[in-house]
């Protein structure tokens, strides 16, 4: 494993001094950078792009050629799963993903097979080969996947939705039959970030985007649990590191305490949550990650500044806070607007509360 030459994000999700706040974007390639798009429409589909690694690698470090971003995060998707577990997917212009299999009955829990990484998912792992070798060490490289219950979601409705209703009927007409399905997908995901790890990822991130929909008990059981239970056959251990495991659960808020003690290293937070109050809540326990938001980008360069900067004195340069937007970054987002917030959060010198 080449030594990492920035170790930022590294030191920071795991609550280790750093010099300046570790700064990366949640979607920071994708639609918003011209680059991408043309090499998108060069691809054909989502997919094609996706499933080559060479393609994914030069899609993956476009946004590093751009900014000086504190860490690049694999080209993928969380939706790679359900794909290689024969669901059909396809990405409908202008619609998102849709699965031309979706999990209708009994037999379609039972049925579905356990991918083996090296087998069906053997292009994620050449991408990160690929990535590696080009960054040589310049940032740290992501991994991720999305949470059982969000896979689930997207697997039971056939594509995205408000209110993901198919599901949560579900859970309440046959529990034992989303719990089968959610032990499957706990399975795979492990299965899929160790292979990522011995790829040579130096983090991984899994992200929950539906899991705030669910009540404050079923949140737990539903979605936090098979997270944990991930986490917890993880190899994060190696002999001389540790890979950081980031927990993100959208709307998850009023959940962070309990997500605090799930064994993640650390905790992405949306938007509508405070980070000083997340600060408060987490403790000592875990990292933070985020929380910017994503609409901020749209304001002029000042607004950005101004944002960014409130946000920073939360910590004001103590350990523990990786600086990230609170979702995914909007299409519509002026490329230039990003440079200010990376050159705003790179310049700022904290100063570490007295008490
Ligand atoms: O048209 C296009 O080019 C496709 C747009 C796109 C992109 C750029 C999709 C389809 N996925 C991605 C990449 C992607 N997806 C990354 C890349 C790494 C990065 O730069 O950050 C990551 C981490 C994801 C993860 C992902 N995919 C999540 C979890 C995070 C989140 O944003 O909440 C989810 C829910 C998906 C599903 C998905 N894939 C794509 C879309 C449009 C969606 C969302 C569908 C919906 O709204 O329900």
């Amino acid at each position: 494993m080449t030594p990492l030459k920035n170790d930022r994000l590294i030191r920071a999700l795991l609550r280790q001094e750093v010099d300046r706040t570790p700064i990366w974007i949640m979607r920071q390639a994708g639609r918003y950078l011209p680059e991408y798009r043309a090499l998108r429409q060069k691809a054909g589909t989502f997919m094609e792009l996706v499933q080559n690694p060479t393609l994914a690698c030069e899609v993956t470090l476009q946004p590093l050629a751009r900014y000086d971003l504190d860490a690049a995060i694999l080209f993928s998707d969380i939706l790679t799963i359900p794909h290689a577990m024969g669901l059909g997917l396809e990405f409908v212009a202008g619609e998102g993903p849709i699965f031309t299999k979706p999990i209708r009955h009994e037999q379609d829990v039972q049925n579905l097979p356990i991918p083996d990484p090296s087998e069906e998912l053997n292009y994620v792992l050449d991408a990160i080969g690929l990535i590696q070798n080009e960054l040589k060490g310049r940032v740290p490289l992501i991994g991720f996947g999305g949470s059982p219950w969000t896979l689930a979601c997207y697997m039971v409705e056939g594509s995205g939705s408000k209110d993901f209703s198919k599901i949560r009927a579900m859970r309440y007409a046959r529990p034992a039959l989303l719990e089968a399905l959610l032990d499957k997908l706990i399975e795979a995901t492990v299965a899929y970030l160790n292979a990522q790890i011995a790829a040579g990822v130096n983090a991984v991130m899994i992200f929950d985007t539906w899991g705030g929909i669910l009540s404050p008990n079923d949140y737990l059981h539903f979605s936090l649990k098979p997270m944990q239970k991930i986490i917890a056959q993880l190899n994060l251990n190696q002999n001389d590191r540790r890979i950081p495991c980031t927990i993100f659960t959208k709307n998850g808020g009023q959940h962070l305490s309990a997500m605090a003690s799930s064994g993640a290293d650390a905790l992405g937070i949306d938007w509508m949550t405070s980070l000083a109050e997340a600060k408060h809540k987490v403790g000592d326990k875990v990292a933070l990650q985020g929380n910017l938001d994503p609409a901020v980008l749209y304001g002029n360069p000042g607004t950005i500044v101004q944002a960014a900067q409130e946000m920073l004195d939360v910590y004001a340069g103590a350990p523990g806070h990786v600086f990230n937007l609170g979702h995914g970054i909007y299409p519509d987002v002026d490329p230039e607007h990003v440079a200010v917030l990376v050159e705003t959060v790179h310049s700022y010198v904290g100063t570490r509360p007295i008490i």
